[in-house]
């Protein structure tokens, strides 16, 4: 080793939005459509009457709170730009590349290509995609879908942005074809949240809604970053701090959005230092949440009992839940010094953060990727929950669950039937309503899929947008899969790395995005979807379409599933197709709590779903919620000395790369990065800005990531992160939540190297 290296850490920004937000908006939208387009479309934006914002699944406030203006956040905005741009890949473009030079391009050039514009094929052994008209390509799907064994040979993936009434027509036909196998973004995203909140409070969604959280008096945010994933939710964080409200962030990274917020619509907030968000930040060890949910727990409880059962909600407990008893039993038993090593955070932080909870009753606990990403999410989840539950907070105003979804309609994908093991009760009404036998034997998830195909069990992908092939974990694996399949089919927008990493055949079938108007004979349509608070709201889009050649994903299903199902399905699929009116009437008469759906969704704000938990009811199979005793994880004895997760930039939507710069956390023009604290890359011997070599283990597998540049970062020691999607090499297929197979995308056990 040379003499001991003086390293420098990457300032990070003390604010997030303000004036840097307005000024990347503006880039975007000037370089994706040369303004016009754009601005009159973020105008639009999350309005009444507008589009639902294409980006997260943020709520959007109501009516009359609403601005002239719409309410949007940058991101959201970049989002918009990116759908509204003037640039086309239509055939010209493919017949200038071919699949092989394609391939080679990066990810953030591939989308920059522009919007797809005519349904394109690639035939068996051919070089280059080349056009289709859609009836062929329907005939194409519907000769390769047909001629399989069985259904179960088929995939049919769902990503999050499809509307309520696609996904709903989608699974349907999937159904009525003859399998479940509907693997969706959720299984990789928040599925173990919907698991463990079903399980304990009878409901796999959020208890709250907008209007809670500035009533809140308390807020805890694990492992999320809202200043760059869900904008928006700043306003709200704002406005709980305005009325009095703490916020305390459990992050192995000192996120921008925490540290001051200067509202992007409020030009007297654009200088400044902004609203401070955080009051507490807990830097805890990647995944050393659940021990630090237990060490507050087991404060709480040894002060509850000093103070003669004064601090917890006693009657809420005895009422309303079972297994506090057991709970009470294990953290006895578990020593606080252990927790306090295993958390990572100091015993006088953890003791300041169990009093801000101890003083306060209405307590709201958000999470999201940082929490489900994990071996043991279902666990960390269940000890949330307990947290809430001996509080009795969850059921009252101001407190309650706050899983924040990702996409912006994952979770009414979800509500609609795409998933591979829907409850009987509603396969017993969909057979009802569609007069047909829905097939019972569960399908594969996300991670099921890669093994499927890679098994030779799986030989069709059909892709309802997304981008499986660079989302989901294990990139040389999920290559090697979609590779061996006869069809890959995609509904997609713009051109990503799954069109080019292909089965025998391919096709690409291009479709309307959410800014755009949707006319069908019977007129202009709308779509729906449902927020993180669980609203359903109409979506309408106003500019014209892209290409002329573009269907809507709703017409593309139901040419799909007429072509492919002919005489062995009664369903009206063209009248269907054209009147989305009639989609809503079939979507009331299959799912509870849609009751006048085409009457409430026209009403500006839509319409809550019903929500057991956050009326203070459990329909779980007691009738209580649960309080659980959930194990400890257990490092592995072979693993790597350092632990990795996998995370977003600031300039990115999942595998759609917007630009090279990662604003809030000082990182620019590269996205070939590891953030390391300085004393880990002392450790190891390097320098900042050396490049480092990273070796995954899992089981007796290594996986490698090579050229990457060591970033001096203010990260809980010991913890490091990569990019997602760059770092999906170094994630194990196997790596994955006992219970809901969601990847532990935020937990690869490595080692990492100077390279020569
Ligand atoms: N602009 C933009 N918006 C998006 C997306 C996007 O890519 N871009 N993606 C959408 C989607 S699909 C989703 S699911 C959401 C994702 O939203 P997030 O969950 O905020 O996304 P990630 O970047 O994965 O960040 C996870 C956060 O968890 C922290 N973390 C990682 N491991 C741990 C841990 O073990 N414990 C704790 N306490 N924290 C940890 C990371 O430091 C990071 O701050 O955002 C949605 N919105
Ligand atoms: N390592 C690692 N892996 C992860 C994660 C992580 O944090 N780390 N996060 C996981 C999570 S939370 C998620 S949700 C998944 C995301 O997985 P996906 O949802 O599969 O990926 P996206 O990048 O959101 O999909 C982008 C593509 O969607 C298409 N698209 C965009 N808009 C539309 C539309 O309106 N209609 C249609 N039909 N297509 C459209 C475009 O062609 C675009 O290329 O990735 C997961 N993978
Ligand atoms: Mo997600």
């Amino acid at each position: 080793m040379g003499k001991p290296s003086k390293t420098k850490t990457t300032p990070i920004p003390k604010v997030a939005a303000g004036l840097g937000s307005l000024k990347s908006v503006a880039y975007h939208i000037w370089e994706e459509t040369y303004v016009g387009r754009g601005v009159k479309t973020l105008f639009k934006l999350n309005q009444p009457r507008g589009f639902d914002c294409p980006s997260c699944a943020w709520p959007d406030p109501d009516a009359k709170d609403v601005s002239k203006i719409g309410e949007y956040c940058e991101n959201g905005a970049k989002a918009v730009a990116w759908e509204a741009t003037n640039r086309k890949a239509g055939p010209d473009f493919f017949k200038q590349y071919s699949v092989a030079e394609l391939f080679e391009k990066s990810d953030h050039w591939l989308e920059k290509q522009g919007r797809l514009t005519h349904p394109m094929v690639l035939q068996k052994g051919d070089s280059h995609y080349r056009p289709i008209s859609w009836e062929e390509a329907f005939d194409l799907l519907a000769r390769q879908l047909n001629g399989l064994d069985h259904p179960d040979q088929a995939l049919f993936y769902t990503s999050g942005r499809t509307s309520n009434e696609a996904a709903f027509l989608y699974q349907c036909f999937v159904r009525q074809f003859g399998t479940n196998n509907l693997p969706d973004c959720s299984n990789m995203c928040h599925e173990a949240s919907g698991k463990a909140l079903k399980e304990t409070v009878g409901i796999g969604k959020a208890s709250v809604t907008l209007e809670d959280i500035p009533k809140a008096e308390l807020l805890m945010i694990i492992g999320q970053n809202p200043g760059t994933n869900a904008p928006r939710m700043l306003t709200s964080l704002q406005q709980l701090k305005k009325n009095g409200g703490k916020i305390i962030a459990v992050n192995p990274l000192p996120e921008a959005g925490f540290m001051g917020f200067r509202h992007p619509q409020k030009p007297w907030e654009w200088i400044g230092k902004g609203t401070p968000i955080q009051d507490l930040y807990l830097q805890v060890a990647i995944n050393g949440d659940l021990p630090l949910l237990k060490a507050l727990l087991k404060i709480l409880l040894e002060e509850d009992e000093d103070a003669h059962g004064q601090l917890l909600d006693h009657d809420f407990i005895a009422q309303n839940t079972e297994g506090f008893p057991e709970l009470k039993q294990h953290l006895k038993a578990l020593s606080l010094d252990d927790l306090i090593t295993a958390s990572g955070v100091s015993e006088e932080k953890l003791r300041e953060a169990a009093w801000m909870i101890r003083d306060r009753k209405k307590v709201i606990i958000a999470w999201a990727m940082g929490v489900t990403q994990h071996r043991n999410a279902e666990d960390t989840i269940r000890e949330i929950v307990n947290l809430l539950l001996v509080k009795g907070a969850i059921g009252i105003p101001g407190a309650g669950t706050l899983p924040v979804r990702g996409h912006s309609n994952v979770q009414g994908d979800r509500t609609m039937g795409i998933c591979e093991k829907m409850p009987k009760a509603f396969l017993d009404k969909l057979g009802e309503v569609f007069s047909f036998e829905p097939p019972r034997k569960p399908g594969v998830g996300a991670v099921g899929a890669v093994q499927a195909m890679l098994k030779g069990e799986a030989k069709v992908f059909f892709g309802m947008g997304g981008n499986f092939a660079m989302a989901a974990p294990d990139t040389s694996k999920v290559f090697e899969a979609l590779r061996s399949c006869e069809l890959t089919a995609y509904v997609s927008t713009k051109l990503n790395r799954g069109h080019l990493v292909h089965g025998k055949t391919a096709l690409i079938l291009p479709c309307l995005g959410r800014t755009e108007r949707d006319e069908t004979e019977n007129g202009a349509q709308f779509v729906s979807t449902e927020d993180t608070a669980g609203r359903i709201r109409m979506s309408q889009g106003d500019l014209p379409p892209a290409s002329e050649h573009l269907k809507s994903e709703v017409a593309i299903v139901c040419s799909v599933a007429k072509t492919t199902l002919g005489s062995k399905s009664s369903t009206d699929w063209q009248a269907l197709g054209a009147n989305y009116d009639l989609v809503r009437q079939k979507i009331e008469a299959v799912i509870p709590g849609f009751e006048n759906y085409n009457g409430r969704v026209r009403i500006p704000g839509g319409f809550y779903l019903p929500n057991c938990a956050r009326e203070g009811r459990f329909e779980t199979d007691s009738g209580k919620a649960k309080i659980t005793v959930n194990p400890l994880p257990q490092r592995d004895s072979n693993a790597g000395e350092f632990v990795l997760m996998t995370v977003r930039s600031h300039d990115q939507f999942n595998t759609t790369v917007y630009g090279l710069n990662d604003r809030y956390r000082n990182i620019s023009n590269t996205r070939e990065v590891v953030m390391m604290h300085e004393t880990d890359i002392e450790k190891i011997g390097a320098q900042p800005g050396d490049k480092v070599r990273i070796t995954s283990y899992f089981k007796n597998e290594q996986r490698i990531l090579e050229n990457f540049k060591a970033v001096s970062y203010d990260i809980a020691p010991g913890c490091v992160a990569v990019y997602f999607p760059e770092g999906n090499v170094l994630v194990a297929l196997d790596n994955k939540s006992g219970e809901s197979h969601c990847p532990a995308s935020k937990y690869v056990d490595v080692t990492i190297e100077k390279m020569g």
